[in-house]
């Protein structure tokens, strides 16, 4: 069904979508090729909430050239007045005779719509090339919009034997410049990084995204451009005080409690802290509620948690992947455990985990995970 073209043109539009990643939040990451006679006429990717569409600005480049073209877009173009208006009838305008989807839209306000207007125009539609791959850059946006909650990361950092620490807490630095600098990636893909209390208490994070360390696929990106992610700090007894690092950086922070903070801490948080106070659930935070709470606004959440925090989230099945990167060091038996979790009498108990990616980070290997819940 499909030619060596179609593909050639469907990676390119993905290659395309991935110049987003840093950007687009919560919007997906899209991208578009459009062609005529083998001849690339237009393309465009999908920048940021708010502005045109993929689809529109390879039409604006493609003009004229449209006409009769093939259009090759990662995601299903929307049809629904949004921030913009549809690109199906902007496809259709400018006289676009084939559409090539990777993935159809779940957004309620499309899935299928963008379809169905194409080929009520008499378009040819043809859906399902590189599924996979598109998918793969959106797997947040998909994962909100087909179920309201955003898709769980858990990322770890351990040696050999497993542990994230001394017995001492000293963790400075098992893994390499490059281990964190792909940290700093993986944080700016995210909408929202959660962490527990005891990690701002015994680190003071700033927890950001620092441009300098994005590498090549940022460098075309402002500063200030860059996407930060929400910074989420679970403190279920209210104990964080009123100066913290995380404070000095101006995005915007979320504490949640389950019992209100004192006034006067409150009154000295400066104005971009937010604070929501959820139900107990075992005397911690109500997992379940946090990322009904999140899944309003976040397509992603990367936990970047303690062994007691990240534990719960894996022990409760609420982790969709772990991102683990691995130091080729040995902390001994005393050192601080991955993750805590419910001691399991068969082997029938543990968690079901699958291998998808594995590859060297500097002098470090990360291990990418599939959680099966
Ligand atoms: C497309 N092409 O490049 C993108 C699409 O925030 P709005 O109003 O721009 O609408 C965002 C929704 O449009 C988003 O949730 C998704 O369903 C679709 N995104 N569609 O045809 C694009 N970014
Ligand atoms: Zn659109």
């Amino acid at each position: 069904m499909w030619s060596t073209e179609d593909s050639q043109m469907m990676s390119l539009a993905i290659e395309l979508a991935k110049k987003g990643l840093y950007t687009t939040r919560p919007n997906p990451c899209v991208g578009c090729v459009i062609v005529k006679d083998s001849v690339i006429v237009g393309e465009g990717y999908h920048i940021r909430a708010g502005g045109p569409h993929a689809e529109v600005y390879a039409l604006n480049m493609a003009s004229d050239d449209a006409r009769g073209a093939t259009a090759y877009v990662t995601l299903e173009p929307c049809s629904h007045y949004g921030r913009t208006p549809p690109c199906a009838k902007a496809l259709i305008e400018h006289g676009i005779s084939r559409v090539v989807i990777a993935v159809t839209d779940p957004n309620p306000q499309v899935s299928g719509r963008g379809i169905s207007m194409l080929q009520a125009a008499g378009i040819q539609v043809d859906v399902g090339l590189l599924t996979d791959a598109a998918k793969q850059i959106n797997l947040g946006f998909l994962s909100k919009m087909e179920s309201g909650l955003p898709r769980v990361t858990v990322k770890l950092a351990a040696s050999l034997d497993g542990k994230t620490a001394l017995a001492n807490g000293e963790s400075k630095w098992i893994t390499g410049p490059e281990a964190r600098r792909d940290v700093q990636r993986l944080r700016a893909r995210h909408c929202a990084l959660v962490t527990g209390v005891e990690t701002i208490l015994a680190d003071d994070p700033s927890l950001n995204v620092r441009h300098s360390e994005l590498g090549s696929l940022a460098s075309e990106i402002a500063p200030a451009e860059i996407h930060q992610p929400l910074r989420v700090v679970l403190d279920s007894k209210a104990r964080l005080g009123a100066k913290l690092n995380l404070f000095n950086v101006p995005s915007p922070i979320l504490l949640v409690s389950t019992c209100d903070y004192p006034e006067s801490v409150k009154s000295a948080w400066p104005s971009h802290v937010n604070h929501q106070i959820l139900p107990a659930k075992n005397a911690r935070i109500d997992l379940d509620a946090l990322l009904k709470l999140l899944g309003q606004t976040c397509n992603s959440v990367l936990v970047e948690a303690g062994a007691t925090l990240a534990g719960a989230f894996v022990a409760e099945q609420r982790v969709d992947e772990i991102v683990l990167y691995q130091a080729m060091k040995l902390l001994g038996d005393k050192g601080r455990a991955l993750l805590a979790l419910p001691q399991f009498e068969s082997m029938a108990q543990i968690p079901n985990i699958n291998l998808i990616d594995e590859r060297k980070v500097g002098r470090d290997t990360r291990l990418t995970l599939k959680m099966s819940n």
